[in-house]
């Protein structure tokens, strides 16, 4: 296992490579590019500029996020091809500076959505990010966008970049025809064009969960369980198609048995990256963001740090969403504090759980 953390780059997030640094156990980052379009090329300067600013931090980036698929193949428009040859080129470019794993989504138009970043958690005065259904029944798509741009201290949160949400509107519409398995079909096309090159360069896509773990706003969405999962390794049988488990996404959704999802695709072998944290259930399609502890929340973390253990002990794992406590301000989600807790609590879990089975 390699622990590692999301880091924006430089000029967007507050946080320092010599604070990630100082972190225990903290092999390196989950980086990306955050100022690039879906669909535009990751040059091999740009890559290679900022390989070496991370590197000479004494961190590695093996995991890159967040090289954003372009609408365009989602929606399987004749456009999609020259946005392939793009993707492409971004994969061959990362590969070639040390990249081993790619993750990504393929969920229509939107990231993941919450309806408040900053809920007080009452028992101590933190706060996470949250959601109900029920808040959004009354707001449209566009307003939804609004509120989550005003809300996110000036932060431009992943998928939600102003220039992609511009044309939203004509998006949505253009979707009503789309089923999930128009959906599915045009995501194979793209699987069938990047995953040879994957394994012909050694790098893993790794698709992220739908988050929350449902359709949102009547949009199809295909990756939110193991039965989605399956269906998506099956559309191009390669080591090179895994997921990347956030155990919070599919965690929102108390269906999905967390620790049973990671057995299954680690015994498989196609667990490309873990996202590791913990969500409080509060009803039907709602629920807040914990820490990462699983006595704050409803995921049983030690059954989770197990399940990598003993599937896919050489995966990658980075705390995911933190709260935000001591009066952090910083992008939603992803402050210093909380995050470093729960990467020292995941490696406090992994040496105990490692102990245990060598004492064996
Ligand atoms: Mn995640």
């Amino acid at each position: 296992m390699k622990m590692t953390f999301r880091w924006y780059g430089e000029d967007s997030d507050p946080i320092k490579l010599s604070q990630i640094k100082q972190i225990p156990g903290m092999s390196g980052l989950m980086g990306l590019l955050d100022y690039k379009a879906a669909g535009e090329v990751w040059t091999e300067e740009e890559v290679k500029a900022y390989m070496e600013h991370v590197h000479a931090a004494g961190l590695e980036c093996e995991v890159i996020e967040s090289v954003n698929v372009h609408e365009d193949i989602k929606m399987g428009l004749p456009t999609r091809d020259e946005y392939i040859a793009n993707y492409i080129t971004c994969i061959r470019n990362l590969a070639k500076y040390g990249v081993k794993v790619i993750i990504y989504n393929f969920m229509p138009v939107f990231d993941w959505l919450r309806t408040d970043l900053a809920r007080v958690i009452d028992e101590d005065g933190s706060n996470s990010l949250y959601f109900d259904e029920k808040d959004l029944g009354e707001m449209t798509p566009l307003e939804l966008v609004r509120k989550t741009a005003e809300d996110s201290n000036g932060f431009t949160l992943p998928g939600w970049e102003p220039e992609r949400l511009a044309e939203l509107e004509k998006t949505l519409k253009q979707y009503e025809n789309i089923t999930p398995d128009d959906l599915r079909a045009n995501y194979k096309y793209f699987l069938d064009a990047v995953i040879p090159v994957c394994e012909e360069v050694g790098v893993k896509m790794a698709c992220h969960p739908d988050d929350p773990a449902w359709p949102i706003f009547g949009l199809p969405r295909i990756a939110h369980s193991q039965e989605d999962y399956d269906k998506i390794c099956a559309l191009h049988d390669s080591p090179a198609n895994t997921v990347c488990l956030c155990t919070g996404s599919l965690g929102s959704n108390p269906d999905n048995d967390i620790p049973a999802i990671i057995r299954h695709f680690g015994e498989m072998d196609r667990i490309g990256a873990m996202h590791v944290r913990n969500v409080k259930f509060l009803g039907h399609h709602h629920f807040r963001e914990a820490a990462h502890l699983s006595s704050t929340g409803d995921l049983d973390m030690f059954a989770i740090m197990k399940a990598i253990y003993d599937t896919c002990p050489d995966t990658y794992v980075r705390p995911d969403h933190g709260r935000m406590i001591w009066g952090e301000v910083g992008r939603p989600g992803y402050g210093l504090y909380d995050r470093a807790l729960g990467a020292t609590y995941l490696n406090g879990l992994w040496e105990a759980i490692d102990k245990m089975e060598n004492a064996k």
